[in-house]
């Protein structure tokens, strides 16, 4: 039976300043999982791009005294560039500005206002430019006069004509489908769990807060005091909210407006890929947009914690932003695409500590894997004339090790559904410590003066064990990966997930093995 094709998405991106972690972790993610499910036998339509219109970005224009276009074309070229410089395998790269999506934006638009969903009205409050998000006073400080945002962003008091969105309306709908079970398709999946009760709390609270009049928790959905946007059909004094704008990005890439398009068999959408700065917009206001217009809203959304570098948070001002094209050009792609899965449990904070990445380089990719694929495969270089060992019965010790590594892809599987990156990374190197220990319980080497025949058996099992770890890592370290592929003779045509049962030809020529990790020295 075929498996069900797969939408993943990151967020898009604004085009204020260059790329920085935050940018490339959320997007390796996505990228990890959409290889994986690839592998795994599905079709996956995985999306990035840049987020282009609204005031931070025509102000960040202005500010490099370039017009808004130009700046953006500039801008979201180091974007692109990202995706090249990461390994990221993304099936488009959507530019709100482009003619495509504004169409989208101005047919789901006319949508709305067709079934009464957008009402003209008149806007007054709190608004964050940086965050591009409106606050209530309540949720404000005041320092030296001036007031910021729970996220420290400062804000401006905002007055004007305003169209909105009848978010009342769908909240009630919102937590009906918060509150589903797993397996249920209407549910919308908040996860970490944690988030999703944040979320649930923040709508109920909204709603018994303003239980008599329901309308002020309506979303102010377009802004008349700048050009710079998707203009209002109809009414081209106001440009839509940079959120809405951005958000309908995710439909425009599966076709919408058009439903005949092959690529909307993919909507709604597997997970949406978020950072924990903005799960509201995309568990609130985006579902209740898709709802409100006749359409699915996403499967589930999954929102990441936030790094820190070397203890302290990073910021612009401080100077400490951690730039990723100079981290792999010091480190090497696929050590720096593993310890940012690795090191802190996706859903979490973390903290960005380059020893704590060289001592993983070193002692997990290095010494544990590297080390493992090179005895291994030096061993039947020398003494198995380089061709892969026939195929042999298993020991209650072989099996001891194949009670992990034969389960190694179906349990991998199962955390990666739950977006467990750090908890698959685990299971797959518990694996490879066993079979460490085994190489050096049977001794191999040992057994060529006293027992060829079992000799040849123990390599071929660790030339098992190794072909399936390499190959459910491929997703994380996709070129290193490939090298080990190579380097056990795994044809191209066998590297999925489904060849992993079937066994290899016996005798195959093994190429000579070349070391795969290079180590780092700790500084002192
Ligand atoms: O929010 N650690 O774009 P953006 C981890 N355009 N992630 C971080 C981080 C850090 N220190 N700093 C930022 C936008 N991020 C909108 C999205 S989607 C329809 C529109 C993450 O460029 C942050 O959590 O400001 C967010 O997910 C992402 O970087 C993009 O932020």
């Amino acid at each position: 039976m075929a498996k069900p094709p797969i939408y993943y998405t990151t967020p898009i991106y604004y085009v204020n300043d260059k790329p920085h972690i935050g940018h490339a972790y959320t997007s390796l993610a996505t990228d990890v999982l959409a290889r994986f499910k690839r592998l795994d036998g599905h079709e996956v339509f995985f999306l990035t791009g840049t987020d282009e219109h609204g005031q931070k970005v025509e102000k960040a224009a202005k500010d490099a005294g370039e017009d808004p276009q130009a700046f953006t074309d500039r801008v979201s070229q180091a974007f692109r560039d990202l995706t090249v410089t990461m390994g990221f395998s993304n099936d488009d790269f959507i530019r709100t500005t482009e003619p495509r999506h504004k169409a989208a934006c101005v047919a789901l638009w006319k949508v709305l206002a067709e079934r009464g969903e957008i009402y003209l009205g008149d806007y007054e409050g709190w608004y964050a430019v940086r965050d591009e998000a409106f606050y209530g006073p309540d949720e404000l400080t005041e320092r030296d006069g001036v007031k910021y945002a729970p996220s420290g962003a400062p804000v401006e008091w905002v007055r004007e004509p305003s169209y909105f969105f009848r978010l009342s309306k769908w909240l009630p709908e919102l937590l009906r489908r918060f509150d589903l079970s797993d397996g249920d398709p209407e549910r919308i999946d908040i996860q970490p769990e944690s988030r999703r009760n944040e979320v649930r709390a923040f709508v109920a609270q909204g709603l018994k807060d303003f239980a008599g009049k329901p309308e002020k928790l309506d979303l102010s959905v377009s802004r008349t005091s700048f050009t710079w946007g998707v203009k209002v059909p109809g009414d081209e004094a106001h440009v839509m909210y940079v959120w809405v704008d951005a958000l309908t990005n995710y439909i425009t890439a599966a076709g919408y407006p058009d439903t005949t398009n092959p690529r909307w068999k993919f909507w709604p959408a597997d997970v949406h890929f978020v950072g924990k700065d903005i799960v509201r917009f995309h568990t609130i206001y985006w579902p209740a947009m898709l709802l409100a217009a006749g359409l699915a809203p996403p499967k589930r959304v999954f929102a990441h914690g936030w790094w820190t570098n070397e203890g302290q948070k990073i910021s612009k001002s401080l100077g400490n932003v951690i730039d990723p094209v100079s981290l792999v050009e010091e480190y090497g792609l696929d050590p720096v695409r593993y310890f940012l899965l690795r090191e802190v449990p996706f859903g979490q904070d973390g903290d960005f500590a380059r020893k704590a990445l060289i001592n993983r380089l070193n002692g997990e990719l290095a010494d544990a894997l590297g080390n493992l694929a090179n005895r291994t495969l030096s061993l039947i270089q020398r003494n198995c004339e380089g061709k892969l060992p026939a195929a042999a019965a298993r020991t209650e010790e072989d099996g001891e090790l194949f009670a992990s590594v034969d389960a190694l892809a179906e349990t991998v599987r199962k955390q990666l559904d739950q977006q467990h990156f750090h908890i698959a990374l685990e299971t797959i190197f518990a694996s490879v410590r066993e079979a460490n220990g085994y190489i050096t319980k049977m001794a191999p080497w040992a057994l060529k003066k006293t027992d060829v025949v079992r000799m040849a058996a123990v390599l071929r099992h660790l030339h098992t064990a190794l072909r399936t770890y390499a190959t459910l890592l491929q997703p994380f370290m996709p070129t290193t990966m490939a090298a080990l592929l190579d380097q056990l003779a795994v044809p191209a045509g066998a590297r999925d997930i489904a060849a992993l049962g079937k066994p290899m030809a016996d005798g195959v020529a093994l190429p000579p093995p070349t070391p795969l990790f290079r180590k780092i020295e700790l500084p002192a």
